[in-house]
This record gives structure tokens, sequence and C-alpha cells, in this order.
């Protein structure tokens, strides 16, 4: 047979290498609050996700994805410096964020990429390393959001989930430089509360009973008294703010059966007026989660309104779409909603990523991450070098298939917010593949949960002789991982810590 000539050879060798050579995009869509049980992807028994739901279809979903803290601002530090939240600075919600330390955005910028953070923030200082920022004022509105950028406030009309995509795809089209390589953050207010939905999704769900989660009902025996000692359930917390109508009670039995006269079937919102107990639970639940999920809607659609675009203009194939939550959440399970919890709805967080041609589709992952991997992993995808003070892993192995025979086998959690919203104590812990070992530090308490016997974590068995062996290597291995990632005895929010006593100077 003869060779080709050696100029075919080398020309075909080189775009070989240009191929290889191409620096991915990276599109990282972020959403707040979003629980994994609101995700059709992650099994949802009360909505569809056909958008989210694509990027498991056509790239991997992860079933163990974590955070290290969870609440907003702090799970947001984590993300943009790879360091817990001791490390980081951002302990709780109320702190500033130092945005002079290193984050990986700029670690992108230094090596070519052009970065951009559109939507929420939720940080109070300014974005630092993004070549374009706008984003929303603290929390932002559902309507009508101004939006910070470096060159003042911007006024903008419409539903802030559209908002966000229509700045993302205007940057993507006309705003970046095309010759360069982007990583974008394009982050939703939504589906925070308090869950107003867009003009589309109003009426979704009007009509219907969507299912309860078993342990709405959750009477809190068998652990310590924290999980009942919180300001945060459906039943008895949640605001006529958050409801967008008030339930009233105490009505004279002629105010009543005036209600009862208006009561409309299909218009549920009457039948609050005679409501007490189990019934006010049921209206209060089926009201926030419709709203809640209305919300979900406006950002699912918008996920898709980003997929179509990176299709139609070409850029899908090149480029990596991440899509995540600051945190968890409870959708009425154990009662609640809000997050800050070790327990699985709020420790856990979605995690899905499609890598075209390099992500199996349809890939289901079961390993242990967390969302302090997220920075060396975009990092790794970018072709930089992850440096060594940051604490998490690149997951870019395991979206390849190849998981590497030392990934970790355990994770470490923090929350710090006490006193603070919903009263939910200080605590730490470390979860393995099959047990969990929460200490809630300033009472000095335990829990150990059984996750392959008790799902649900209704029964803590910490104490038990048949765990005793377990429990102490739980403790060592929680040991391991405090002086791993460098946690000081002292974990008292700052600001509340014993501050040094300084020498009066001698005169
Ligand atoms: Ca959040």
């Amino acid at each position: 047979m003869k060779s080709l000539p050696f100029f075919l050879v080398a020309f075909a060798l080189a775009c070989q290498a240009t191929l290889i050579a191409k620096p991915l995009n990276v599109l990282f869509i972020f959403a707040d609050d979003h629980a994994y049980q609101a995700i059709s992807a992650y099994g949802s028994n009360r909505n569809k996700t056909p958008n989210i739901d694509r990027l498991a279809k056509e790239g991997m979903i992860f079933h163990r994805a974590f955070v290290t803290n969870s609440i907003c601002a702090p799970s947001r530090a984590v993300i943009l410096t790879g360091k817990h939240s001791h490390l980081n600075g951002q302990l709780t919600n109320g702190m500033r964020f130092d945005g002079e330390q290193q984050t990986f955005p700029k670690l992108l910028q230094k090596n070519g990429y052009q970065t951009a953070m559109i939507g929420k923030w939720h940080l109070k200082s300014d974005p630092t390393g993004f070549d374009f920022w706008q984003v929303l004022q603290g929390q932002g509105p559902y309507y009508n959001p101004p939006m910070n950028t470096p060159d003042g406030v911007k006024k903008i009309t419409g539903y802030t989930t559209d908002v966000i995509t229509d700045v993302t795809l205007d940057w993507l089209k006309n705003g970046r430089d095309k010759d360069k390589p982007f990583f974008i953050m394009s982050q939703h207010k939504a589906p925070h509360r308090n869950w107003q939905p867009g003009p589309k999704h109003l009426n979704k769900y009007d009509g219907i009973d969507l299912p309860e989660p078993e342990t709405l009902r959750d009477d809190y025996k068998n652990r310590l008294s924290p999980a009942a000692t919180q300001a945060m359930t459906v039943k008895n917390h949640l605001s006529a703010n958050d409801l967008k109508l008030r339930a009233p009670g105490n009505l004279t039995p002629e105010q009543k059966a005036k209600w009862n006269a208006a009561y409309d079937p299909k218009n549920k919102a009457f039948a609050e007026a005679n409501l007490e107990g189990d019934e006010l639970l049921k209206w209060k639940y089926q009201r926030y989660v419709k709203d809640y999920l209305r919300c979900i809607d406006s950002v699912d659609e918008n996920v898709g309104r980003i997929l179509d675009y990176l299709d139609k203009s070409g850029l899908a194939e090149n480029t990596v779409v991440i899509y995540s939550s600051d945190q968890g959440w409870y959708l009425g399970e154990h009662g609640w909603y809000d997050k800050r919890w070790m327990y699985e709805e709020s420790f856990r967080t979605p995690l899905l990523a499609r890598w075209p041609g390099v992500t199996k589709p349809g890939s289901k992952n079961h390993d242990l991450v967390q969302n302090l991997d997220y920075a060396e992993t975009i990092l790794d995808l970018c072709g930089v070098k992850g440096p060594k003070d940051m604490q998490g892993e690149s997951i870019v192995p395991l979206l390849k298939g190849k998981k590497p025979d030392d990934w970790r086998k355990s994770l470490y959690y923090h929350y710090y917010e006490f006193p603070g919203a919903h009263s939910v104590r200080r605590h730490y812990g470390v979860r393995t593949e099959t047990h969990k070992l929460i200490h809630f530090y300033n009472l000095d308490g335990w829990e150990l949960y059984d996750l392959e016997k008790d799902p649900n974590e209704l029964n803590s068995v910490y104490g038990k002789p048949e765990y005793a062996a377990l429990t102490k290597e739980l403790k060592g291995e929680l040991e391991r991982l405090r002086k791993l990632y460098k946690v000081p005895e002292d974990t008292r929010p700052l600001g509340r810590q014993k501050k040094p006593r300084k020498t009066p100077k001698k005169k």
C-alpha cells in the first residue's frame, strides 16, 4: 500500500492538534434554593423540568452532590474560592465577601478566558474577576430588577428570571470577544423566597392537589432538640407575605357561612376561611409549593432558551454546561421550608453537567462531590491548574467516567448562622456513603443516622451499643477532616469570637 504524502499526514496531524487544543467554554447556570426534589431527572413527583432534564439525558447527573454550608452567600463564596467558609471568611449571610482574595474566575482571566457574571451575586462587595458583570442588588426583586454594573445602576423591565437570561444571551451574541474562550455565571434569583411566579405560569397547578412528602407531619422525636426548636415550618412560620394571601381564622358563624357560600372548588384560596390544624397545613403546603414550582417553571424554560441558543449558534459542541444551586431546600420534608441543615434535602444540591463528546450521555454518578469542587473542576475544564491552597477536587475524571481509586469517602459540613433567621443551631459533621454523624457543638450533642436503614433521618441511633464502633470511627474521620481542612477550634462567627486582648502601650 502506498503511504500518504508527508505533507498530508502533517496537515492531518495539525488539524487534529487544533481540534484537541481548542479551549472549552464553560456556562455555569445557577439557581438559588433549587431543591433536587423539584427536578424531574431526580425523580420529582410534583413537577416536570424538561430542559434541565436535557442535561441529564445528554450528560451526567450527580446523585450525591452536596454543599459545605447550606446557606446562600457562604455557598457562593465556597464556589468562587474552592475553600471552606472558615478560610474564605464568608461564614454567614450577613458578612461581606472579601473580593480581594483569590477566586477561580480571576485565574481564568489570567489564562486568556473572558469571564462574565450575570444575575444574583449576593455577596455585598462588587464582583471581581469578571470582564463583564451585571448583578441584582442583594436578593433582588422578582420583577423589574435594578441591576448593578461597573458603570452604575441599570433599570430593567421584565420578569427577573427572563431578564437574567436575556442579558446572558445578549453578552454571548454581542458582548464578548469571539476570539477568546468564555466562562459565564448565569445566576438566577429564583426560586428564592417569597416565590413570585412569572406572568406565564401564574395559573399552573390550579385545581389540582400536589403530592405531599412522607415527612410533612414529622414530630421530631428520636432526635436532639434542634429539629424541634427551629422556626421554619410550613404550618407555623410561612407568612401571609410568603403565601400572598392571609389565612383568616376565628370567624364568626355568619362570616364562615359567607365564606362557605363564596367557596369555589376550582379556586381553593377561599377554603382557608375555615381552616385550622391539619387542614390549614394542607392548604399552606399547596399554596407554598405551587408558587415555588411555578418559579421553577420559568427557570427551566430559561435553561431551554440557553441550550437552544448554544445549538443554533454552533457553540454547543465546545461548551460545557453545568446546572446547580447554592444549596438544596425543603419542599415540606420534615414539615419545613428553607435550608441550613446537614439533613439530606438541604445538604444536597442539584448538579448536572453536559460535556459533548466526552461525558457519556445519560450517565448517573453516585460519588461524593461537593460545591467545594466546582472551582478546581472549572479550572481543569479550562486547562488551568488548580492552586494548592484550594480544598476541593476536580470532578473532570468523574465526567470522563474514570473515578480515581483514591476518591474521597467522606464529606465535611459546617453551619454557623445561629443566633439567626429560622433558629437552626450551629453544627458540623461528617457524611459517608452510608452514615452521617452530626455535632451540635454549642449543645455538645450528637446525632447519628444510618442512611441505608433510615433515609428520611427520623431516628438518631447515636449512643446505641450496636453503633459504638462505627461512632468511634466516624468521630476519628471527623477529626481527620477538620485537620485536613484547617478548621479552627473556635468556630463562632466572626464578631462573636474572643478577641485577643491588646496589651496597653506603656507611655
Ligand atoms: Ca440559597
